[in-house]
């Protein structure tokens, strides 16, 4: 572990590590308290060279995750009756590895699905699952990227050439920062982001616009807001684009220069009628009109999209037109504008781009993902290929997917199932067995999200305190799973074994070599590297064995970006980042090398994506002003808020300074139904039904409801006094979906409401 040198010795030390409740994973400085765990003091690590010692209120609060009854202890098997035993891990991994055997000799290792591995953390324990999938031969999996980001990730194979084109803003350098369906100011999605965008919001020559139904904190500090109607956005978007191309706000030379079907495009557009769109969209035409030349006409610009659109109608239609946005204003692979970043191994975004099928509904696999409302259909079926066991780690799938109730139905179905987790979750109340993990304060982590560009960062976290006894660690867990699979032998790696102990250079050499000589052993890397570099990492660093991979395949991949960050070969990238405790910049590029990373052969951009051509067509015809009868309201099921963070917080006391469970909703709704503040209210949907306490809050638009994601836990000893609050996902249906990347329509649930 290492730590900063205290100044006297009775003077607790601040041990370096980060926040794990966003994927921004601020840095962080813990002190610990006298029995050695509980976290006394939290603040930012100034040395993180990506958070630079900022956090927000949420990290505070970090004990509250890693200490708590909620911690899980003992691997966990449901009897007969349907309570769970406490079992020993010997058993545990002897019924686990053989309850999984007997559905892939009987059934086929594809019909074993894997869902989750890593959230907005455990990423790195998430991918030592890898010698586990294929020593049963699972083949399909997903996880919460499948319903939020899969939609986007195949427009930019479309517009740029391959899925994994991720496109990155530079807010940081942008001189028009436009949110839209995000709220930066609780959710965060770039580092520092409230400094950042109260920085533009206080800039006179930087405009900060958010596109938002909802006046949220961030729309607060806007120098532009426009409030779209919910699902509105397709409309929204359509005009702005006509009105750059027909008002002559179109950076035509660059287009010229860098894209193709500019022709296709305008003629696409040409029937857009601006007031009828503008009244679609709910937003003056003269507001959209002001708000797409300052787009235009300011120096650069930068575009977030997030769940607002990406879990409401049109997601997949709106990413694109979102990206023509920028594309066409000029603002693509420059300063201020959007680029093509790195990544010190993908999470996602690689992959085929929906060639591949799903068994039964033959549903788009995306990213190398199944979209995730389609899964309990996969299960829930008759037809001989259906999906048979769960593996499930690190992920809450029966509580954070569309209808919870379908769900616990479908693990029902399930011939087997295990989940890894550090609490006895509601998916793990519906799993055959529950196998207990260290936390991420008790094992080595890091974060994947490394979507940051010019400069790009990496920080691997050493653990803090020793794991919680009768907990394992995932390496740990996995390494015994593939041993009593007999996925490999001691004889298989002794060679391996030999090197390592002759240091990583050796270690480098002699690994192609053997994984050359014998190829299935290469099969199950993360384990193998695990078990034969792992022990001779710093102690509790045994994981890290996987990042020393990940550093020699980056460099060999990306060998210019490397080494404008300082790095020439991967041992001294890995030593770099094995020696620096607040993490490190392992990539630094030039604006231009956007140009290089495009996929198409001509490095153009490609403007016109075929497959969704039809779906705009429809948008002439459809109308979001009507309204729906029997469910009036459209519900977001699901907003960030400052005491939320998606599942991984479950006890209620954390949030007690900020109680923020309650049904927002505006005065003139509450007046209507005769409710006022903190009464209570039923939300119908046609999915089902629960019970909420009431928030009057004028910050939303008449008929829009909205709903805090990842609440409605269970918590052992729960105070009373702190409301639970409700699970969302109760209320949500998986048909509501997009016809193409499967992704669901949460922040756009017709409901109804009546008084209690
Ligand atoms: N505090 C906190 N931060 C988090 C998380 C958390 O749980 N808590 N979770 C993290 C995760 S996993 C994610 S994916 C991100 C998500 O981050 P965000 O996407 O910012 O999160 P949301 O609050 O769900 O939705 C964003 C906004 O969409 C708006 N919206 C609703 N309907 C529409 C619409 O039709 N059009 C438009 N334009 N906007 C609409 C909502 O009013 C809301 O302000 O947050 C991350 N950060
Ligand atoms: N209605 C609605 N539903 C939504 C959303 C919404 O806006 N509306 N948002 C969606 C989004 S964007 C996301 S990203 C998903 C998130 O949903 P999930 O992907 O299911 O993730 P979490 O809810 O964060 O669950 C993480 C789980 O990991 C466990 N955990 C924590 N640390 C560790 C560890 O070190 N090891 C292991 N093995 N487990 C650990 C936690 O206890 C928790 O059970 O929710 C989605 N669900
Ligand atoms: S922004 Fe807040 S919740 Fe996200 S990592 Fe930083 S401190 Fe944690
Ligand atoms: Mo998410």
């Amino acid at each position: 572990m290492t730590d900063t040198a205290a100044t006297d010795s009775t003077e607790p030390i601040w041990h370096q590590t980060a926040c794990n409740l966003c994927s921004i994973n601020c840095g962080v400085e813990i002190k610990l308290a006298d029995d050695g765990r509980t976290f006394a003091r939290v603040r930012g690590d100034k040395a993180n060279p990506a958070s630079l010692g900022y956090t927000c209120e949420k990290a505070l609060r970090l004990d509250h995750y890693q200490n708590g009854p909620h911690r899980l202890t003992s691997p966990m098997r449901r009897t007969a009756d349907g309570s769970y035993e406490e079992i020993d891990w010997d058993t545990a991994i002897r019924e686990v590895a053989a309850g999984l055997a007997k559905v892939r000799d009987e059934h086929g290792g594809e019909t074993i699905f894997y869902y989750g591995g890593g959230g907005q953390g455990n990423h790195l324990p998430g991918g030592y699952s890898g010698g586990t999938r294929k020593a049963l031969g699972m083949k399909y999996s997903s996880n919460a990227l499948a319903q939020e980001k899969t939609g986007e990730f195949w427009v930019d194979g479309q517009l740029f050439g391959a899925m994994s084109c991720h496109t990155t803003p530079d807010m940081e350098h942008t001189a028009c920062a436009v949110f839209l369906g995000k709220n930066p100011w609780h959710s965060h999605g770039i580092p520092r982001a409230r400094t950042v965008i109260k920085e533009i919001a206080n800039d006179p020559d930087r405009t900060l616009i958010i596109i938002d139904p909802r006046v949220t904190e961030s729309a607060e500090l806007a120098d532009i807001h426009l409030q779209v109607r919910p699902g509105g956005d397709a409309w929204l978007l359509g005009a702005m684009l006509t009105i750059l191309l027909t008002e002559d706000l179109a950076d035509r030379g660059y287009l010229a220069e860098r894209a193709n079907r500019l022709d296709d495009l305008e003629a696409l557009l040409a029937d857009v009628d601006l007031d009828e769109w503008a009244d679609k969209a709910g937003i003056p035409l003269d507001e959209i009109r002001t708000a797409t030349r300052t787009i235009a006409e300011a120096e650069s610009c930068a575009i977030f999209e997030d769940l607002g659109i990406q879990m409401a109608p049109h997601s997949t239609l709106n990413s694109w037109l979102e990206k023509l946005i920028f594309i066409i204003t000029g603002n693509f692979g420059v300063k201020g504008g959007m680029n093509l970043h790195t990544a010190f191994g993908k999470l996602a975004g690689g992959g085929g781009g929906g060639t591949r099928l799903t068994p039964v509904g033959e549903h788009r696999i995306l990213s190398g993902l199944m979209p995730c409302n389609g899964i309990p259909d996969e299960i829930l079926t008759t037809h001989p290929d259906r999906l048979r066991a769960a593996f499930v780690e690190s992920s809450n799938p029966v509580h954070s997917l569309a209808d919870s109730p379908r769900w616990r139905e479908a693990f029902e179905a399930l011939e087997f199932s295990v989940v890894v987790d550090v609490a006895m979750t509601e998916t793990g109340l519906c799993a055959d067995y529950v196998l207990p993990a260290s936390s991420q304060y008790e094992k080595a982590e890091a974060t994947f999200f490394t979507l940051e560009f010019p400069e790009n960062y990496f920080h691997l976290r050493p653990p803090l305190v020793a794991p919680l006894e009768g907990t394992l660690p995932e390496p740990e867990i996995h390494r015994r799973l593939c041993r009593e699979l007999g996925a490999y032998s001691d004889d298989d790696l002794a060679p391996l074994h030999e090197a390592a102990a002759e240091g990583l250079d050796a270690y480098a050499a002699a690994f192609f070599d053997v994984i050359g000589a014998n190829p299935d052993l290469g099969k199950f890397l993360p384990s193998v590297l695990y078990e034969t570099l792992g022990p001779v990492m710093p102690e509790g660093m045994e994981s890290a064995a996987a990042v020393w991979g990940l550093a020699q395949t980056f460099v060999a991949g990306n060998a210019e970006s490397a080494a404008r960050a300082g790095y020439t070969d991967g041992n001294q990238l890995f030593d770099a980042i094995i020696t620096s405790p607040s993490g490190v910049a392992f990539s630094s590029d030039p604006y231009d090398v956007t140009w290089e990373r495009m996929r198409y052969e001509d490095k153009k951009i490609n403007l016109v994506v075929d497959e969704l051509v039809d779906e705009f067509r429809t948008l002439a015809d459809e109308d979001s002003r009507v309204k729906d009868d029997q469910f009036p309201f459209i519900l977001a099921a699901g907003e960030r808020r400052s005491s939320t963070a998606n599942t991984a917080m479950r006890d209620p006391e954390w949030r007690r300074k900020h109680p923020t469970t309650g049904l927002r909703l505006c005065t003139e709704d509450a007046e209507a139904l005769g409710v006022e503040d903190g009464a209570k209210i039923r939300i119908v949907t046609k999915r089902g039904e629960t019970v909420s306490n009431v928030e009057i809050s004028d910050s939303m638009r008449p008929g829009h409801i909205s709903l805090p994601n990842g609440q409605g836990l269970s918590y052992p000893d729960a105070d009373p006094e702190i409301d639970l609050g409700v699970s969302p996902n109760e209320l949500t249906s998986i048909e509501d979906r997009d016809w193409f990347a499967g992704t669901p329509h949460h922040k756009h649930v017709r409901a109804r409401l009546e008084r209690v």
